[in-house]
């Protein structure tokens, strides 16, 4: 039996034993819907409404999507004393590389791009790479297409086919006309959905049109006016759909740094790399040099992008310089 696995058995037993303390404190069950720093926005799964809320250190973090067990004080604002065992949470380094929780509990990523700002392929494998790793199911959409005429179209559609290929959904949608909206919605239904992509993209657009006219999306409480005036999403903000099931508007992202990828996940990201891989002479070929190298032979053959086979290198070479234990 190793570490881990005792000190997972440990963390079950604590979580356990607080569940049982919740219980007999009567605490409220909460969902978390915004987190800021040491302040988080629970609302209360009974009536609806919604709490500032601190919590302790000891908890280790509580993040959007977090079900919780909260306190009320006599002044409406409350404590987290207890953060229900999460399903996922995604973990993102800051900008100074240390990790931060995105949002927990989600079981779809959503990787918004549009044709400005123009998309990065690395990035949208790197999201591909934590999104499976969660695991969640990772879908692109791609916003602003009314931009796009025929042609553009095509581009886009040839663009994205290193991931459609690989039978990653895509959908081509316009938060200004409505376009590809209804069936965005059907994907969403009853998910747990979490908007990642650059800033700009228009992940607050889409979210605002799939929301009932008039809901207050909390843009005052999480948001600022950047320089530029325009509003920049700083937390993460969990939205109920009217349909059922909720999306997560992440903050915009310059990059999409993954934490702690192991080489195992990187390769999920890679199917077509590990469907060919079946073929190396080797069955422990990392695809760089080996002699009878299946991968490699499909890159030179067209089969696998060759953009795609030299982001699979670099993020392996990551996932072997970051292990998971580091
Ligand atoms: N033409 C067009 N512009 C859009 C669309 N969606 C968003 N935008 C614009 O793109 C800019 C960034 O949108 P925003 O929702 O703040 O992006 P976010 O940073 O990803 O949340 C805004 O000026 C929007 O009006 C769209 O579908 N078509
Ligand atoms: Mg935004
Ligand atoms: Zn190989």
């Amino acid at each position: 039996m190793n570490k881990r696995h005792l000190s997972d058995r440990q963390k079950r037993h604590i979580q356990q034993r607080r569940a049982q303390e919740a219980e007999n404190l009567a605490l409220r069950p909460g969902l978390v819907v915004a987190h800021h720093g040491k302040q988080v926005l629970v609302e209360d799964l009974a009536s609806g409404t919604r709490h500032p809320c601190v919590f302790r250190q000891t908890l280790g973090g509580v993040v959007t999507g977090d079900r919780v067990r909260w306190q009320m004080q006599p002044d409406g604002k409350g404590t987290v004393e207890f953060v229900e065992p999460r399903r996922s949470v995604l973990i993102r380094p800051d900008t100074l590389g240390k990790p931060r929780m995105m949002a927990a509990n989600i079981d779809q990523v959503l990787i918004t791009l549009s044709p400005v700002p123009e998309p990065n392929p690395s990035m949208i494998d790197r999201a591909i790479v934590a999104a499976l790793d969660l695991p969640a199911r990772p879908i692109l959409l791609v916003n602003k297409i009314d931009l796009m005429d025929e042609e553009g179209r095509e581009f886009i559609r040839a663009f994205l086919s290193e991931w459609t290929n690989i039978g990653i959904t895509a959908l081509e949608l316009s938060a200004s006309t409505g376009e590809g909206l209804d069936v965005l919605k059907d994907l969403l239904d009853g998910h747990e959905s979490l908007f990642v992509g650059l800033s700009g993209v228009g992940k607050s657009s889409i979210v605002r049109a799939l929301l009932p006219e008039g809901v207050q999306i909390a843009v005052s409480e999480i948001s600022e006016h950047s320089l530029e005036g325009r509003h920049t999403t700083r937390t993460s903000t969990l939205y109920h759909l009217p349909g059922g099931g909720d999306v997560v508007d992440a903050p915009g992202v310059r990059d999409f740094g993954v934490w702690a990828m192991s080489p195992e996940a990187v390769l999920r990201g890679f199917a077509e790399i590990q469907e060919a891989a079946q073929a190396c002479r080797f069955a422990n070929c990392t695809h760089r040099m080996e002699p009878g190298c299946a991968v490699k032979q499909a890159v030179v053959d067209g089969r696998i992008s060759a953009r795609r086979y030299q982001s699979y290198l670099e993020l392996m070479e990551q996932a072997l310089s970051k292990p998971w234990e580091g």
